[in-house]
């Protein structure tokens, strides 16, 4: 056995967000998209882990197991309900989180924007109108000038790419629902503008901030048919956002997977032309990417293991991910914002987090400066179109009673934080 130590000041922690926690987001573009007939919402998040008023016992619970960290957002929709009208009252809940979270010993990350938007900014059309990263910079205003007295490290907009591509090229039945590739573009700059103006935002009130985006990554792989369409979804879904991020103070890195493109010939041909033929692509794209030519299932191996999300069970995934920020951006911080697995068997949790952070230590080692890893996730939670049959949690959530119940998982990663080392065979 030997240890394999991590530096010093070394981040551990566990994340959620507001929407798929807290319960009654009722204000939120989620709440209604749950409720809309005809979407393939399994679950509607309802009461969620009723972490709206349990977060004092949840905070609690992640700092006795070790952590040192919690990564969790401010919900938009409670601090703004109306254009404009902010609710003093909602802003004191968050600062009354943050207090908690800073008396249980562990730092606060603060998520500003985690998929949802408030009702109001969704009518207006969400991340196309023009007008959304003022508002979002606004809000984030009030937030910093509410919390930035006790938070250092602030997430800016989680997974834009996600939202982008989930959103408006309708890829992951998410709201609003749009699936074309000229709103998919337009989401893209707005999430961009959104982002730059909210940095600025925190930065302005919040001398000592450290601020970035967390960003989806996917370890990708092709055939050869297939490279160009993958670099090509590779830049639209993750690069446009890491060049984005060349002034932020960390890249937040978050990945589950590897997503093999496998495309046969004909249509690598066929893609290669629609790439540059913009109402081509808008026709053609959606269909592929919704349909089996980029679904991982059918490239992964036969009996290779599959997580309840469908991926292909490959934690070191993480390390890719890291690796390519570290080329795209030499020298940027990197902090795992996210990295976990959906699966019912918390062994399998215990041997993700290791060989996760085993495959990590290997590039600190090589001289990537990585401050913290932080999994997905704190509790079993509302997996947005998945619903809550997928189990991300350290800590199981009962879903009648409320009951928490710390998987050995969550004391697994709680020792390795406490010993700042992982101790491998
Ligand atoms: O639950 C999500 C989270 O909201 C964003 N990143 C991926 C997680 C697991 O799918």
């Amino acid at each position: 056995m030997s240890d394999l130590a991590f530096p010093v000041g070394f981040l551990w922690g566990a994340a959620t967000a507001a929407h798929q926690v807290e319960g009654d987001n009722s204000g939120s573009d989620w709440w209604d998209w749950e409720r809309r007939p005809g979407t393939p919402c399994p679950d509607r998040s309802g009461l969620a882990c009723d972490h709206y008023r349990r977060y004092p016992q949840d905070v609690a619970l992640l700092a006795s197991l070790g952590l040192n960290a919690y990564r969790y957002s401010v919900e938009w929709a409670r601090v703004e309900p109306e254009n404009g009208r902010f609710d003093q009252a909602q802003l004191d809940h968050y600062r009354a989180m943050t207090d908690a979270v800073l008396a249980a010993g562990m730092t606060p990350m603060v998520t500003l924007h985690h998929f949802t938007l408030p009702r109001w900014v969704a009518e207006r059309g969400g991340w196309l109108d023009a007008e959304v990263p003022g508002r979002f910079a606004r809000y984030c205003d009030r937030v910093v000038r509410a919390l930035g007295d006790r938070v250092t490290w602030w997430c800016t907009i989680n997974e834009p790419g996600v939202v982008a591509f989930g959103g408006y090229l309708g890829a992951l039945n998410f709201p609003p629902g749009r699936k074309d590739v000229g709103s998919w573009e337009r989401a893209s700059v707005g999430l961009i503008e959104g982002h730059r103006q909210g940095l600025s935002a925190v930065r302005a009130s919040a001398s000592r901030a450290r601020a970035g985006m967390t960003h989806s990554m996917n370890d990708w792989e092709a055939n050869e048919a297939g490279r160009p369409f993958m670099e090509w979804l590779r830049r639209r879904n993750e690069d446009v956002f890491l060049e984005a991020a060349a002034d932020d103070d960390f890249v937040g890195v978050q990945t589950y997977t590897r997503v093999p493109v496998r495309v046969n010939a004909a249509l690598g041909v066929l893609l290669r032309v629609a790439l540059g033929i913009r109402p081509l692509a808008s026709a053609l794209f959606p269909p592929i990417i919704r349909g089996q030519s980029l679904n991982p299932e059918p490239a992964i191996a036969a009996g290779s293991r599959r997580t309840q999300m469908g991926y292909e069970f490959l934690p070191e995934a993480v390390a890719a991910t890291v690796r390519r920020v570290a080329t795209l951006l030499p020298g940027k911080d990197v902090i795992v914002t996210e990295h976990g697995v959906a699966t019912d068997d918390d062994a399998e949790r215990v041997e993700f987090i290791d060989r996760g952070l085993r495959a990590l230590h290997a590039e600190i080692v090589a001289g990537i400066p990585l401050r913290g890893y932080i999994h997905w996730s704190a509790l079993d939670n509302f997996e947005w179109a998945r619903g809550y049959g997928m189990r991300f949690g350290l800590i199981g959530v009962d879903r009648a009673t409320q009951a928490r119940t710390v998987r050995p998982s969550g004391h697994h990663l709680g020792a390795i934080a406490r010993a700042n080392s992982l101790t491998v065979p």
